[in-house]
């Protein structure tokens, strides 16, 4: 700063004396001489100018240095599946024949027993509900109480209308079923059998001649007059007139 202000000061001083030497002086017009009068002192050093404006943008510069090493890269590629390998060495001793067998099909009958089990308790109750509900069943066959009650003619109808006829048994067991349902629900059942076509001969809806019977002491005697059968609550049977109003059981 100090010799900057020195040389500053020095070139305002040469300047000076250059423009004194060189104008600075008072000409007689009319002479076109010139008298030279000594200019006054310099003046002090004036107050540093303002910053001047950026300069212009400089020179590319050199190559840097290199950098450091990098992070790793990521993983790559699985390889190749190798070769297979040798043959392992012999297994330990397996156990007695056929018994590992035999312990797996204990425990499946065993689950199968269980099986069974549940499958009878539903069965059981499922056969309650079905007797409170006015259904008997007999090995294949289904007995089933029909909600109205009705002529020999009229019972016909209504199990036809279901698909089913009138009740008719083949068997002491059938039999047996029916009466059941005639002691439940205290009414005599028209069986699905006749001898209108020829009196004496009972015969199934088919035109099969009756092969089970279950008659009662001194029954079939009601001959002309009675040509339908009915089952009383005991399980025994009686040729009666076709016109009264019965239990209509359906067998399906
Ligand atoms: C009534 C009727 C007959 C039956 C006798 C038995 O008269 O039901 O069909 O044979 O009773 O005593
Ligand atoms: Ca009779």
């Amino acid at each position: 700063m100090y010799l900057l202000a020195t040389f500053q000061f020095l070139m305002l001083a040469i300047s000076l004396t250059m423009t004194s030497v060189q104008g600075k002086c008072d000409c007689e017009p009319k002479t076109n001489t010139c008298n030279f009068v000594p200019c006054g002192l310099p003046g002090s050093n004036g107050l540093p100018g303002r910053d001047g404006n950026q300069g212009p943008k400089g020179e590319k510069g050199d190559q840097g240095q290199r950098g450091m090493l990098g992070p790793p890269g990521k993983v790559g590629p699985m390889g190749i599946k190798g070769e297979r390998g040798p043959q392992g060495p012999k297994g330990p001793k397996g156990d007695k024949g056929g018994n590992q067998e035999l312990i797996s099909l204990k425990a499946e009958m065993t689950a199968l027993q269980e099986e069974m089990r549940m499958l009878q308790t539903f069965i059981n109750k499922y056969r309650q509900v079905m007797i409170l509900s006015g259904i008997r069943i007999v090995d294949e066959k289904w007995f089933k109480v029909m909600e109205s009650e009705g002529t020999f003619e009229e019972g016909k109808k209504i199990c036809s209308q279901s698909g089913a006829q009138l009740a008719a048994p083949r068997n002491s067991k059938e039999n047996r079923a029916l009466q059941q349902l005639a002691k439940q629900f205290g009414k005599n059942i028209y069986l699905g059998m006749s001898d209108e076509e020829r009196e004496g001969t009972f015969q199934y809806q088919n035109g099969q001649t009756v092969s089970y019977t279950s008659w009662a002491s001194r029954e079939p005697n009601g001959e002309r007059k009675e040509n339908c059968v009915e089952l009383y609550t005991d399980g025994d049977w009686n040729d009666k007139s076709c016109e009264y109003k019965m239990l209509v059981v359906c067998e399906f």
